[in-house]
């Protein structure tokens, strides 16, 4: 299954590259487009009603301000949805993550730290790697790599 990273604009794109590189080392196919929920509504339906038979298997969703991407593209399809809050200029990225993080009940959106885009394809790669072997044994040889660099680390 494929991972698709929608970004609310390019200049989103240096945070959300963060998602990009960690799925291409797990060996995962993205699907990477800009989607802006408030400069392409009809872009956004078309996307969110179509990605189960283009095969994805999890969205994340990055976007700044008034982030409102990730919580109508998961209105709109019963794949799981990470949310991105995008640092701001205006207020850090608070803005961004209220934006996303409170959904009423019913429309979860998984969401992740201001520009975690790493941390959401990591999730993505757990939430593949349920039903997929392969990519589960990726992901023990990353933590373990990741435990023994902090065994090893010296002060
Ligand atoms: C949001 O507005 C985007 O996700 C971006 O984070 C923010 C600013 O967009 P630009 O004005 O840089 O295109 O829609």
């Amino acid at each position: 299954m494929k991972v698709a990273i929608i970004m609310g604009s390019t200049s989103d794109l240096d945070v959300m590259s963060q998602a990009i590189d960690t799925l291409a080392d797990f060996g995962v196919e993205v699907e990477k487009r800009v989607i802006s929920a408030h400069r392409t509504p009809d872009l956004m339906c078309e996307f969110a009603k179509t990605a189960k038979e283009r095969g994805i298997g999890v969205i994340i969703a990055g976007a700044g301000g008034a982030a409102h991407v990730a919580g109508v593209v998961a209105g709109m399809t019963t794949i799981p949805v990470i949310g991105v809050p995008i640092r701001t200029q205006m207020m850090g990225g608070l803005d961004s993550l209220l934006s996303i993080v409170q959904m009423p009940s019913g429309i979860p959106v998984a969401t992740v730290a201001i520009n975690g885009a790493r941390n959401a394809a990591l999730l993505a790669v757990q939430i593949l790697a349920l039903s997929c072997p392969e990519l589960s044994v990726k992901l023990d040889a990353f933590r373990k790599a990741q435990t023994q660099k902090v065994l090893d680390a010296t002060i």
